[in-house]
């Protein structure tokens, strides 16, 4: 039976379910949700989530939402490769990790993404907020790089499959000409961060990368 995966361009909670399934190799039915026209919110969307949100995914009879809890059920689910490590510790820094860049970057990040939008005046204070807590946590990714190819140990887990979507669409944001002010922090991401520019080119070479790259055209 084929996995259905509710999605949304511009939307990396939705990216990060799709590069699971593509990581694992299985096969899955993408539904394109628009939702400047609040399709998230039909009567069968509310259905599967009650929140109105996307990713959502339903394997079968099972529904499941929320993005992080969809890449851990898949990863439960069809175990190889595996996502969050071989052991309890090595789960635990995945977790860890993901956790940490949620808590204490996510919003921010997405904040600059959104701001490079629709921009706020009168709330640049925010911004540059934002700003420094985005640039710290790239430099904290850049030295878990200089140790190795992927963010948790030596192979590709489910901090970089979370993690990754959120960096791509903000390198995204900040190369658009009305960003130019704001990307100098960032931009050449080769100069400013290399490795994590390279660690993003080496998850746009994973097998099945391009079926999911639409997540990111607008
Ligand atoms: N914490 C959720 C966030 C999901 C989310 O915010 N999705 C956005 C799109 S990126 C959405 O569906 N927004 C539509 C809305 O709020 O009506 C997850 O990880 O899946």
């Amino acid at each position: 039976m084929s996995i259905d995966v509710y999605w949304a361009r511009g939307c990396a909670f939705s990216w990060r379910v799709l590069l699971t399934l593509e990581f694992k190799g299985l096969a899955w039915t993408g539904h394109e949700l628009q939702l400047d026209f609040q399709e998230q919110k039909g009567p069968r969307m509310l259905a599967m989530n009650p929140r109105g949100r996307v990713p959502v995914l339903r394997d079968g009879d099972y529904v499941v939402f929320e993005s992080l809890a969809v890449m851990y059920y898949l990863d439960l689910k069809y175990p190889a490769p595996p996502l969050f490590g071989h052991s309890p510790e090595e789960a635990g820094v995945v977790m860890r990790v993901i956790n940490e860049f949620q808590a204490y970057t996510e919003a921010e990040l997405l904040g600059i993404i959104e701001w490079v939008r629709r921009p706020r005046p009168g709330h640049e204070e925010e911004l540059t907020h934002a700003m420094h807590l985005v640039a710290a946590e790239a430099r904290t990714i850049e030295s878990r790089l200089a140790k190795g190819d992927w963010i948790v140990g030596d192979a590709v887990s489910a901090a970089d499959l979370a993690i990754y979507p959120c960096i791509r669409l903000l390198h995204r944001a900040l190369m658009r000409p009305e960003a130019r002010e704001l990307s100098a922090r960032f931009l050449p991401a080769e100069v400013h961060y290399p490795r994590l520019a390279q660690w993003m080119q080496r998850i746009e070479s994973l097998p099945g990368y391009q079926r999911t790259a639409s997540v990111c055209e607008k």
